[in-house]
């Protein structure tokens, strides 16, 4: 078999375009040079065919044949190109990637030697660590050797190269993005739980925001999201810098990744999307995950280039991660890249004796599959013939690049400068228990469990029941602004004020403005800052994420608060998460997602069961997630600044059926106004016999049953929460307190609400001051219905609201 150029060239043409391959053969004859005009000629000559119909309404069959040859022409430019750099890889480029693959193979080991050997303990049991192993795939390390890296891409604490999301194979990636004995420790470290940077024990998966490093994420589909964000940052500052996402070719069946690369595809964003197809997600065969011939086929599918490349051959992976991060800062856009090779060794430590049939002893060489073991036998053995490590040292030598004996000298080295990190890691301490209250949020105090019934808490916290000031508003003004203007001119105040504010979401750009015409206004000023997402709620949710760690202020937008179900996980195990797994560290101090999520929210329309829903309940118990719920537009202007400008993400609840509400407007000044407290309630209204605590857009129903009931001489006090995280639990205890009598109004469903939330901290904490239960008023336990009559049933009404008032104040 030949292996020239130009046979290897008719090869990855008959890999991706099958029918070319004869034509290009032939083209080049036996000349052994590859002459894209020469392809290009053959090409037309052999497809643009005369007379043909439309293929389809207003395309030309010789427009889409042409269409076909440039992408030909484009892939086989990209074969060069990655040719070229293959050639161009220096000696030393060459022996970093086969230290790399070594370092990174001692390193798995060792995770496994921690595994099985009891070498830690916490308390009388050994604390064996849950962990992932990368063997058989460790040439990954090759993937960022041209990629920015390194010191030198560090200014002023801040990285400024290029960022990579490993998954839990990618060790070697991870390696290689800052291959230094700290980097051993951290790996080392975030499997034993201990304390250090980054993770202080609140994650395993490791990551180093000050190397370009995310941390893995169990949810594998998620990180691709991110880097998407990432790349939308890159983008928008233009900034060279290029944001790769690595997945396991199991993941590549969850819709976030596929949600990823088509956001990135739409935009030309500067990310590359890497496929490593190992054989086996967990246990699962390929063929039991995908019906496709190579993963690469579903770069197409976006109108992205795609390859398909062997993943045990550094070069090659150097060449393609070189090839797609030029094409990517060079505003091509993205393109996919699959590495094919084999997982050597179960999915985690413990799944090694079901993997292989029996616990491998720790070597540099693969483990040999014994007959129990669940790994395809004939697969197994074929790759065992294509350890990395070893076919690399074979090439290197045979070069003359490394000398016979360099690889066992460096293996010592590097066993030993491994082992001295595992003995740091085993002497280190435990991170101290109390910082489990750590870093949920920045800035906040650590949260602890607290003995509520301990007389001295009660004594201490029992003082105050007063009612705070009545909190000065603009009053009604017929010819002020509406809820949805004062949200607007709150947004424009941030686009105005902090150039890395950009607003994301569907169709918020171009002529439209929103779905409600919302940013309609803005789009004259701003309209390249305010950019349509794709049609992907968690491809929103992910862009802002992203883009937030990468220094920018996005405003994202739910079209309908309902669809945030799509981006649910990308919310609460990503945006919420983010700040407490990379462990609050000094080194990576300030690693949060701070961006605001604007949900359009409520019923009261007749808009039915996916146009109405109250969703807050759902991220109220999130830890990580901050939501706002303005009721006036005041209070919605105000917010949004405060929002924009909070190190952590803000969930902006805003109710549609307030949006024009005449009868809610106010006078807002011309300039910014003062940002309002994030986490601090207003009091509407005072009085002494009944608290009524609300929030949206039920707070002026709560208003109007006070008014009617003080004609009566009953003074109702209204709480209006406004911040629903973090709770203004002070103001609610102390109104609580003051009026012994509370009613709690929310258009929400009952059951698990925060109604129900509240009710039990009154009652636990302001127990003795009650003179009557604590009464939840909401909506009935169904979904949202349509049709008027039934709406009007499903919610609360003005009625029940005064009924429960009345009943209360009788008690
Ligand atoms: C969304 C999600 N579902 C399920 C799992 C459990 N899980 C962990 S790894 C894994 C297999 C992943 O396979 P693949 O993406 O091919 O990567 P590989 O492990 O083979 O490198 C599964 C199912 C998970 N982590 N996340």
């Amino acid at each position: 078999m030949t292996t020239s150029r130009a046979s290897r060239f008719a090869a990855f043409l008959a890999e991706r375009f099958p029918f070319v391959a004869p034509l290009a053969i032939r083209a080049f004859g036996d000349s052994g040079s590859i002459d894209i005009d020469k392809l290009r000629d053959a090409l037309g000559d052999a497809l643009l065919l005369g007379d043909l119909p439309e293929t389809t309404p207003r395309v030309s069959a010789r427009e889409r044949l042409q269409q076909a040859i440039d992408e030909i022409i484009e892939a086989a430019e990209g074969f060069l190109e990655r040719d070229a750099i293959a050639a161009s890889l220096n000696a030393d480029e060459k022996r970093e990637m086969l230290r790399g693959m070594l370092l990174t193979r001692a390193v798995d080991n060792r995770l496994k030697q921690f595994f099985t050997g009891g070498e830690v303990r916490w308390g009388n049991a050994s604390f064996q660590g849950k962990g992932f192993r990368s063997l058989g795939q460790e040439a990954i390390y090759a993937a960022v050797i041209r990629l920015r890296r390194g010191a030198e891409h560090r200014r002023n604490g801040e990285w400024r190269g290029d960022v990579v999301s490993p998954m839990i194979r990618d060790l070697g990636a991870v390696l290689g993005m800052h291959n230094d004995r700290e980097t051993v420790r951290m790996v080392l470290s975030a499997q034993m739980g201990k304390a250090g940077p980054p993770m202080n024990g609140k994650d395993l998966h490791v990551g180093a925001w000050l190397h370009g490093v995310l941390p893995a994420m169990a949810p594998l589909g998620t990180p691709a999201l991110t880097i998407a964000g990432i790349a939308m940052a890159f983008k928008l500052r233009r900034e060279p810098r290029v944001a790769v996402s690595f997945v396991g070719e199991g993941t590549t069946s969850l819709g976030e990744w596929h949600e990823a690369i088509n956001a990135c595809a739409a935009r030309r964003l500067p990310a590359v999307f890497c496929v490593e197809n190992n054989q086996t997600a967990l246990s699962t065969p390929v063929r039991d995950n995908s019906a496709v011939r190579v993963f690469a086929d579903k770069g197409p599918g976006y109108g992205i280039p795609s390859i398909t490349i062997d993943g045990t051959d550094p070069e090659a992976i150097a060449a393609a991660f070189t090839w797609a991060a030029n094409r990517a800062r060079n505003g091509a856009g993205p393109a996919l890249i699959e590495l094919v090779a084999m997982r050597m060794c179960g999915h985690a430590h413990h799944d090694d004796m079901l993997y292989l049939g029996k616990d491998p002893q720790i070597s540099w060489s693969y483990p040999a599959l014994t007959e129990q073991g669940y790994a395809d036998r004939e697969t197994y053995e074929y790759w065992r013939q294509r350890d990395p490590i070893v076919t690399y040292a074979a090439r290197l030598e045979a070069a003359g690049v490394i000398a016979a004996g360099d690889v066992d000298a460096w293996k010592r080295e590097i066993d030993e400068l491994v082992e001295e990190e595992a003995r740091n890691v085993i002497d280190a301490p435990w991170p101290d228990g109390a910082a489990a209250g750590d870093g949920v949020f920045a800035n906040e105090a650590r949260r602890t469990h607290v003995e509520v019934l301990e007389p001295e808490w009660r004594e201490r916290a029992s003082r105050d029941i007063a009612l705070p000031e009545v909190e000065a508003a603009p009053p009604f003004d017929a010819k002020g602004k509406t809820f949805l203007e004062a949200i607007m001119l709150g947004i424009g105040d941030v686009l105005r004020a902090d150039e890395r504010a950009f607003v994301y979401g569907e169709d918020v750009g171009g002529k439209y403005g929103n779905a409600f015409l919302l940013l309609r206004p803005l789009l004259k000023e701003f309209g390249e800052r305010i950019i349509n997402s794709v049609l992907s709620e968690a491809a929103t949710i992910g862009v802002c994420t992203g883009a937030a760690l990468a220094g920018m202020r996005p405003i994202g937008e739910m079209q309908f608060n309902d669809f945030v179900a799509t981006g649910f996980n990308a919310l609460v195990n990503n945006a919420a998460k983010l700040r407490y797994r990379w462990g609050n560290s000094t080194a990576d101090a300030g690693v949060g997602a701070p961006f605001v999520l604007r949900m359009p929210w409520g019923g009261l329309r007749y808009a039915g069961p996916y146009h109405s829903q109250n969703t807050e309940a759902w991220f109220y118990r999130t830890p990580g997630l901050k939501i706002v719920v303005p009721s006036t537009p005041h209070d919605a202007r105000s917010l949004m600044i405060a929002a924009a400008n909070d190190p952590d993400p803000v969930l902006y609840y805003e109710h549609i059926a307030l949006y024009r509400d005449p009868k809610i407007k106010q006078a807002l000044t011309d300039e910014t106004p003062t940002p309002t407290a994030i986490g601090k309630a207003a009091l509407r209204r005072a009085g002494d016999d009944l608290a009524i605590v609300s929030y949206g857009a039920y707070v002026h129903d709560a208003m109007h049953v006070a008014e009617t009931l003080a004609r009566e001489g009953h003074q109702c006090a209204v709480l209006d929460l406004r911040t629903l995280v973090p709770l203004d639990r002070e103001t609610v205890l102390a109104v609580a307190r003051h009026c012994s009598r509370v009613l709690i109004v929310h258009e929400d469903t009952r059951s698990g609400s925060i109604g129900e939330s509240l009710a039990a901290i009154i009652q636990e904490e302001a127990f003795e001051y009650l003179d009557a239960p604590v009464r939840v008023l909401g909506a009935l336990d169904t979904p949202v219905p349509y049709s008027p009559p039934l709406e009007e049933v499903f919610l609360p009404s003005a009625e029940q609201i005064e009924r429960a008032a009345r009943l209360l104040l009788a008690y």
